[in-house]
């Protein structure tokens, strides 16, 4: 009886603990996912204005525009999603707002632009992506999707770079702050 008694503690000791490992992965996971909405996006560093945006700034911006069905692709190839389209402004026009802020012509292409969100995830773009490419207006900052306005699963912003290969690696959602930096050496 007592053996009998000792192992059924033992058991529930073992599922106790794998609920917790459990609990615990699932807690990093969460994390991992999920960000606040945030209510201003602003913009700073090496700028001549510094800007804090809301929504109805974005939404006044002419340069507001739509792009059609992109899908999501994680950098690891795995498939997210389809958008069938975004509403935004692209990033490039927001910071020519704010005015790049360099004492010599060659220093543009010293920039660095981190965008992050209001969990731990960042991501970076440079000025000659954004500035010097054909296709540097692809990368959008958008604020409805499929023709809504974006919820908390998405934050009131989020950043799409439309025309990379995998869009879900450098896809930042809850988005909040945009910071250009002149890198060192
Ligand atoms: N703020 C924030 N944005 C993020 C992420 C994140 O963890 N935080 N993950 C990225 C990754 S790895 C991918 S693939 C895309 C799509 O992820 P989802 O399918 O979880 O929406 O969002 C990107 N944007
Ligand atoms: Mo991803």
């Amino acid at each position: 009886m007592k053996t009998m008694l000792f192992q059924k503690g033992m058991k529930a000791a073992g599922v106790a603990v794998l609920l917790m490992g459990m609990m615990a992965v699932n807690a990093v996971s969460a994390a991992d996912e999920k960000g606040e909405m945030s209510k201003v996006l602003t913009v700073s560093g090496a700028v001549k204005k510094p800007l804090t945006l809301s929504l109805k700034d974005l939404q006044a911006m002419k340069q507001s525009k739509q792009v059609k069905d992109i899908a999501i692709v994680c950098q690891s190839g795995a498939n997210k999603g389809q958008m069938e389209s975004l509403t935004g402004v692209p990033l490039k026009t927001i910071l020519l707002e704010a005015g790049l802020n360099v004492s010599h012509p060659k220093d543009f292409r010293k920039l660095a632009i981190i965008a992050k969100a209001t969990d731990p995830y960042w991501v970076t773009y440079s000025w000659g992506e954004i500035f010097n490419r054909q296709d540097g207006d692809g990368v959008m900052v958008y604020y409805a999707r499929d023709g809504k306005l974006l919820d908390e699963k998405e934050g009131q912003f989020a950043l799409m770079p439309t025309g990379d290969a995998r869009t879900g690696a450098r896809q930042v959602k809850w988005l909040t702050h945009i910071e250009v930096r002149k890198l060192e050496p």
